[in-house]
């Protein structure tokens, strides 16, 4: 999807002009994948701009950072204060905003461990992740021939740049194939995650997830939606899937920042459901997107007003 530029980014400790927030060749990162980074959104709501979780997303981004012995030179107040800042600069209402935190310039060699750490904030505005109208058409999805990364390779649960070498094959492999999204199973052949989401099915009622153990990512909106599943009656277990529970499920979808709640209406050329988004997913999406725009007064505390 095209960015749309807009006018400043947040890089190591200031604002610059969007078009000179730049990096150069022989950065760490751009070699050996070792970054870590968020995807997080801010959404306009009748009080202004707030964005979903805050403090959850630059949590995680810490964490990301500890798993990969990246010290971050900021606070995570001060990370929040500058996403902030960096909304407040470009005028937005809602967007998308993407921290970064890289190993730089300077040395050469797997070893990380002298290579500076360089700090960047993005935000522009993103629309429906997976095409224009997918929130109600649903998308149509391909198991993947490739394996997620292996929790004792690239353990999931950090959300780290070369990591993500690993969502891009499966990513184009459903392109390639007419599909809109890939899922992943990991190395025992259990449903993991998305290229980009975590994935949820719904049978008989119950709502069900793969655990983190699967090897997905700790997701956000996963999180959230498993709250809001509890808070409207649903009954939610974290179970392991095999891909007959998908080609069986009533009702199916993805769950991201990006994504936010996707319908998947199609698994590997078999329609889930009828086809279309069903009753759960709706009134799940409903809460989930109210929620995130300040219309829901139980949900206030997931808001950080920009
Ligand atoms: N699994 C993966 C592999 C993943 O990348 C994401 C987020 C999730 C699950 C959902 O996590 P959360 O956003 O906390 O609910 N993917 C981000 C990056 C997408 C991109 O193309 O870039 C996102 O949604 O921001």
């Amino acid at each position: 999807m095209p960015v749309q530029p807009v006018e400043k980014i947040w890089m190591n400790g200031s604002l610059v002009d969007w078009a000179d927030a730049k990096i150069h060749v022989l950065s760490h990162a751009l070699h050996y994948g070792s970054g870590v980074f968020e995807g997080i959104r801010a959404y306009e709501t009748p009080k202004g701009t707030a964005a979903f979780r805050l403090e959850d997303h630059i949590g995680r981004l810490f964490r990301s950072a500890h798993l990969y012995h990246t010290p971050i030179p900021y606070s995570q107040d001060e990370m929040a204060a500058a996403i902030k800042e960096t909304i407040r600069a470009n005028g937005l209402s809602h967007c998308y905003i993407r921290p970064l935190v890289i190993r730089g310039y300077g040395e050469m060699g797997v070893n990380p461990f002298d290579a500076p750490v360089e700090v960047s904030i993005a935000v522009w505005p993103w629309g429906e992740y997976l095409g224009e109208g997918a929130l109600e058409a649903g998308v149509r999805v391909k198991i993947s021939s490739w394996k997620r990364n292996d929790q004792n390779s690239l353990p999931p649960a950090a959300k780290a740049t070369g990591q993500y070498i690993n969502s891009v094959l499966a990513k184009m492999e459903a392109l390639h194939g007419g599909y809109d999204e890939a899922i992943m199973l990991n190395q025992h052949g259990q449903i993991a995650d998305g290229s980009g989401e975590n994935i949820f099915v719904v049978r008989k009622g119950i709502l069900l997830t793969p655990p983190l153990w699967a090897g997905c990512l700790d997701g956000v909106t996963r999180d959230s939606v498993m709250m809001i599943a509890q808070d409207l009656g649903i009954e939610v277990r974290e179970d392991n899937l095999v891909r007959s529970d998908l080609y069986h499920a009533d009702e199916m979808f993805f769950t991201g920042t990006a994504a936010e709640v996707t319908p998947i209406c199609e698994v590997d050329d078999r329609m889930i459901g009828g086809g279309h988004r069903g009753p759960v997913t709706k009134e799940i999406q409903g809460t989930f997107l109210s929620a995130a725009r300040g219309e829901v007064e139980r949900y206030s505390g997931w808001l950080s007003y920009v």
